[in-house]
């Protein structure tokens, strides 16, 4: 089996490869200019450079696959499904590169570094001080962003887009991060000690690197919060409402990206339960130079409803000294891994990809961090016990993601694969192929795929258990004990136990991804264990990507548990269902809007992207933010289908604000497999397949979205916006769609409304 998709074959002529580096610096050119706003897709539509299906027309010189000395002729767009003749030939919508050079890396010879710890400082501390209305102080705008002057905050203004009920809950906690060019981390705090951290120095400087061999990344090949490498974290705990203030430090501009990438950023804390001003609106996003306050007040969902007087002590959060402070809310709301991202229209994917990913641990009674406390309520699960909560000593973070490098070593990013865009170089927590020291005792490790369109499958080395406790942000109502995992998409959290007790001191057992990719349309095929170990896949992702030492005795007895018991599912049965909606999730969609502020416009086939949604009948469309596809009622609950419009690819479809419960696959509830009987954010449709799920709109108002989290189907255009329907109070039905500028956020009427939407 060849890996046919995006990399060449390690035995391909030199003068293959050469060809393939020629293409590449040539698509690298177009890739920059359309980045840089320089050319539009229409441009590149006109110039014949894509179709309107948005592949890579045949052109000798941009796709390496086609009218090449070597190719034999097979480089039609639309097939890549298979059935290719020849060895080195692919579907021209694939655009082939050469493999990523590794400088001599290794695998398994460098650390991987826990993330690093976002500090939590006193609100007061924070200048200027925040405010419920975005702060509309103005400052100079730099001539290339158009000069004059603009606001400090790029938050939209005004009462619509003020901080709901920030008076309510006031932010107890403040959290400051600036996306920036990459730079040394000086500052790295892991959150435990060294001997717990791979025995990583945090106090010498981290450069922003891969691995050892590798050459520093340029400032601007990789944009991270704070501009650091590893990956951030944050931790909060239920009832302690955090401001989060993000500061645009990117470069002005648009053009200094070093081809991909997108100067402007929106900051979704994905399926933080948060009012929308909060919530990361792809068209709410803010410029260099600017900050936007993010309001997270960390609230149960139900809490204007269900024990509102918080008389229950299952919902409540650490109280810093042993005990607990009750909060209102349904306990079985409760959650505990997120992670928060950029979500820039249409530029979602790349600005991920380029590093703007970071995870947030939520802690509350039951899920603790505090493997010690037996007060009946914390589940005790694996973590540590020296702090009260948030112990991170056995509670391990894990980002996995796929990356591509040019000739060079430099991170690279290529739009034209609207399939997806799939790397040849696994990495976990930015670092490439590590290994991690534990102690012979359970670990919890959250694992977050931050992929563009890979999905993973993964199981120990030696197909001994691993034991899922959670699925996105939420505990399942029991553990599932697994040998290899599900399929996990892009943006699904899965939270595991694993027990090293098991392995002698000085063992070795790795983690191995066994989900093969060709493109980056769905999985091709799921290797078994023994496949992959075998290295019979050509996916260079494929195969071991991760491995533990088993380093020494647990230095104190492990006091974890695993509960057979931990978070049921809200009960709904009392709540009528109000409305049933279905999307459907395609390809061929189309873009009757003509307002370029809030969609795509290509012009010709009126298309901005293969992908779209249909919804509740009508036509497969493209987003476009100023469109409002459905409007629930506050407070009701409804029933809604996603269906998958195809049998040729796979989408992870992710539903922001409120957590569903899936009530059948394929039309049947027995095919909801054990490990998604909890609540979801994030729904894989599977190939041809449907999911249909309920959900109750609560306690927040404001503009949400539905989209795929196959990223480059989100920004090509798979993404449909959402809002809240109270009734015209407080908020107007329909919202006004902002629109932003470096010189401030105006607003303007929706586009277009879905006959069902309200
Ligand atoms: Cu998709």
């Amino acid at each position: 089996m060849k890996f046919d998709g995006l990399f060449l074959p390690e035995n391909a002529s030199k003068a293959r490869i050469r060809e393939a580096e020629n293409a590449r610096k040539n698509r690298a050119e177009i890739v920059k200019a359309h980045s840089q706003g320089q050319v539009s897709r229409r441009d590149l539509v006109k110039w014949g450079l894509i179709t309107t299906g948005g592949l890579l027309a045949p052109i000798h010189g941009l796709n390496p696959f086609v009218s090449s000395a070597y190719g034999k002729g097979k480089g039609k767009g639309g097939n890549s499904g298979g059935g290719h003749g020849a060895d080195d030939i692919i579907s021209g919508s694939s655009t082939g590169v050469p493999a990523s050079p590794l400088f001599g890396a290794q695998p398994f010879t460098q650390a991987m570094p826990r993330f690093d710890l976002l500090q939590r400082k006193p609100v007061s501390s924070l200048t200027p001080t925040p405010t419920a209305m975005a702060n509309q102080t103005q400052q100079a705008v730099p001539a290339v962003l158009g000069g004059g002057t603009g606001p400090i905050e790029g938050r939209p203004p005004g009462a619509i887009w003020a901080h709901q009920r920030f008076n309510v809950f006031p932010a107890q906690v403040a959290i400051e991060a600036a996306q920036s060019g990459a730079q040394a981390n000086t500052t790295y705090n892991p959150g435990v000690a060294s001997s717990l951290n791979s025995g990583i120095d945090p106090t010498s400087s981290i450069p922003l690197k891969f691995h050892p061999n590798m050459p520093v990344q340029q400032p601007n090949s990789v944009w991270t919060f704070n501009g650091t490498i590893p990956p951030k974290l944050a931790i909060g705990r239920y009832g302690e409402p955090i401001l989060f203030r993000h500061h645009n430090n990117l470069p002005a501009d648009v053009t200094q990206n070093n081809g991909f990438g997108r100067h402007t950023i929106s900051t979704h804390e994905h399926n933080g339960h948060h009012g929308a001003e909060n919530d990361g609106f792809t068209g709410a996003f803010f410029f260099p130079g600017q900050f936007y306050d993010y309001h997270w007040p960390i609230v149960l969902a139900g809490r204007d409803t269900l024990n509102v007087n918080a008389t229950d002590i299952k919902a409540s959060s650490p109280d810093g000294s042993g005990g607990l402070t009750k909060v209102p809310g349904d306990w079985h709301e409760t959650m505990s891994t997120h992670w928060f991202h950029d979500h820039m229209f249409s530029f979602t994917s790349q600005n991920v990809y380029k590093g703007n990913a970071a995870m947030f641990n939520l802690y509350s009674g039951l899920d603790r961090g505090n493997e010690s406390i037996n007060d009946g309520v914390n589940l005790r699960l694996p973590s540590g016990t020296a702090n009260d909560w948030g112990n991170l000593d056995y509670d391990v973070n894990l980002l996995l993601s796929d990356k591509a490098f040019d000739s060079t070593g430099q991170l690279f990013f290529d739009i034209f694969n609207f399939d997806g865009f799939l790397g040849d170089v696994m990495t976990v927590n930015l670092a490439y192929r590590p290994y991690f020291e534990v102690e012979r005792r359970k670990y919890r490790f959250r694992i977050l795929n931050a992929s563009v369109s890979r999905f993973f499958k993964y199981g120990l080395s030696d197909g001994s258990a691993m034991i899922q406790i959670a699925n996105d942000g939420n505990l399942l109502p029991g553990p599932v004990v697994q040998t290899v995992s599900d399929e996990q998409g892009i943006a699904e959290r899965y939270d595991w136990v694993i027990d090293f007790s098991r392995y002698s001191v000085g063992s070795k057992v790795w983690l191995v991804n066994v989900c093969e990719h060709q493109d980056g349309k769905k999985p091709s095929r799921d290797l078994s264990l023994s496949d992959a170990l075998a290295g019979k896949s050509n996916d260079p992702c494929v195969g071991k990507f991760l491995e533990f030492r088993i380093a020494r005795n647990p230095v104190a007895p492990d006091q974890s548990q695993v509960p057979a018991v931990m978070i049921p599912n809200p009960d709904l049965s009392n709540v009528p269902v109000a409305r049933q909606r279905t999307f459907v999730f395609g390809s061929g969609a189309k873009q009757p809007l003509t307002n370029g502020d809030t969609s795509f416009i290509t012009g010709a086939g009126g298309q901005s992207g293969p992908w779209g949604v249909a919804t509740d009948g009508g036509r497969m469309l493209n987003a476009g933010f100023g469109r409002v596809s459905a409007a629930p009622k506050a407070g009701s609950r409804e029933v809604w289908t996603l269906v998958n419009g195809g049998g040729g690819w796979d989408h992870p479809i992710h539903i922001h604000f409120e957590e569903g419960q899936i009530l059948a696959r394929n039309g049947s509830a027995a095919n909801v497999p054990a490990w998604e009987k909890g609540r979801k954010d994030v729904y894989r449709l599977r190939p041809g397949g449907s999911v249909t799920l309920t959900m109750q709109f609560r306690d927040w108002g404001g503009m949400y979205m539905e989209h795929c989290h196959n990223t480059v189907h989100e920004d090509n255009a798979m993404l449909v916006r959402w809002e809240i329907d109270d009734n015209g109070a407080p908020f107007q039905r329909p919202l006004p769609t902002p629109v932003a500028t470096p010189q401030g956020v105006t607003f303007i009427a929706p586009d277009d409304i879905a006959p069902t939407a309200f």
